[in-house]
């Protein structure tokens, strides 16, 4: 039975004739002539590669327009070409109940779409990823009762070396307080603190506990963009475009140096994957800020032991909350000492200090920067459960101690 290409073609336009196709004088007639026969290929009942072939020549051609010059100056015409393009690729591959195989290039395609391309016809590459992920997580189930996996757990075991922190630097814990109290003594006086137990009742840590299995499971062949490198102020620091299992082979069950670290510390992956956003909730205490819930910016920050954020500050306030398993080790300083971290000078770094790039925050060059040790500071060691209140501004840098995945939520 062919259950997804059936569930695929309800998503669609019921006839070709209601399948518009409309593009701006930007794009090529001869290329809009291939767009029109790819279409009715895809309702004539085409053979799957003929219609993949002339799926391919639209990717190749728009590939080309949206990696000529900078991003910002590539026409979003070109955007919503190459996002039909995936989308009668999709189609094509599963026209026939598609393998495994298939199903993940399918979503690797469909994800290109979307990071890639611009919304088409109401965000149907999305819709075709949900009906994707379902055969994909039925898959999984079958094969997981066979293999087994090494759990994240085991990989907590490559910890790196643990700070001493210092009962005089040390973070505030305080067990879930309640919303006026974390006002008065928190919010309003822009004061860091640990809240514990504020988010024991996440599926996350429980029912659903990420695991490197559950990952897989509901996220494994999705393309994320991954950040290589020991820090994203270094040279060779760079980002690749992986799926999730991959991420997980290359950067979390081996062994890499330093230099080549990858983190997934990105705010698209719970849009990506609605099951992972699921698991988490977004902490009470947001409602004391002005904006809506819609403007609070969720993201996921998954990587091996020894990864490093660079000191740096945000505009908004942070709930960093470290769950599932793995430590991090935070430094935290305050925004009225800013002069003392020599921020860079560049417009694009101005929020991140340059004692991190030069060296580490942990052991300052004093020659270079003499006032940077005068600062004063907070630090601690987040555990799971934990979540870190970073007023706005607040400049905190951030080393794993162990593999970890945390959720940061931005609010203001
Ligand atoms: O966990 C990390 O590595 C960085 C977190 C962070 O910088 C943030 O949430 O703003």
């Amino acid at each position: 039975m062919a259950h997804v290409w059936n569930r695929m073609r309800a998503a669609f336009p019921p006839t070709e004739a209601e399948f518009s196709l409309q593009f701006s004088t930007t794009v090529d007639p001869s290329l809009v002539a291939v767009l029109e026969q790819a279409r009715r290929q895809l309702y004539s009942g085409e053979e799957a590669f003929v219609l993949e072939q002339s799926a391919q020549i639209v990717l190749d051609f728009s590939w080309e327009k949206l990696n000529a010059g900078t991003w910002r100056d590539v026409d979003k015409e070109w955007r919503r070409v190459y996002s039909y393009g995936c989308l009668f690729k999709v189609a094509a591959l599963c026209r026939e109940e598609p393998c495994d195989t298939r199903t993940c290039e399918a979503t690797k395609t469909c994800d290109m779409g979307l990071l890639m391309g611009a919304e088409i016809m109401d965000n149907i590459l999305q819709t075709l990823i949900g009906i994707l992920q379902h055969k994909m997580r039925k898959r999984h189930s079958e094969l997981a009762k066979h293999a087994e996996e090494p759990d994240i757990k085991k990989h907590t075991e490559d910890s790196v070396s643990v700070p001493e922190v210092h009962p005089e630097h040390e973070v505030l814990r305080t067990d879930c307080p309640p919303l006026e109290s974390f006002r008065s003594r928190f919010l309003a006086l822009r004061k860091p603190v640990i809240l514990e137990g504020i988010i024991d009742h996440w599926p996350a840590l429980k029912q659903h506990k990420w695991s490197l299995d559950y990952l897989r499971s509901v996220a494994g062949c999705r393309t994320v963009p991954v950040e290589v490198g020991s820090r994203y102020t270094d040279e060779e620091w760079s980002q690749r475009l992986l799926t999730v299992n991959q991420f997980i082979d290359q950067y979390i069950l081996r062994q890499v140096e330093a230099s080549s670290v990858g983190y997934l510390a990105q705010h698209q992956l719970f849009d990506q994957v609605p099951e992972l956003k699921e698991d988490i909730c977004i902490p009470d205490y947001c409602c004391l800020g002005d904006a809506d819930e819609d403007d609070i910016t969720i993201n996921a920050w998954f990587g091996p032991a020894g990864t490093i954020s660079p000191l740096h500050q945000d505009p908004q306030h942070n709930f960093l909350a470290q769950q599932v398993v793995g430590r991090k080790y935070i430094r935290l300083y305050s925004p009225v000492d800013s002069e003392k971290l020599y921020p860079h000078q560049s417009q694009l770094l101005h929020n991140t200090s340059q004692v991190e790039a030069a060296v580490d925050v942990e052991k300052p060059d004093s020659a270079r920067f003499p006032a940077f040790a005068t600062a004063p500071y907070q630090e601690c060691v987040l555990h799971p459960g934990d979540v870190l209140f970073i007023p706005a501004r607040h400049w905190h840098y951030v080393r794993a101690l162990d593999l970890s995945f945390s959720v940061s939520f931005w609010w203001s």
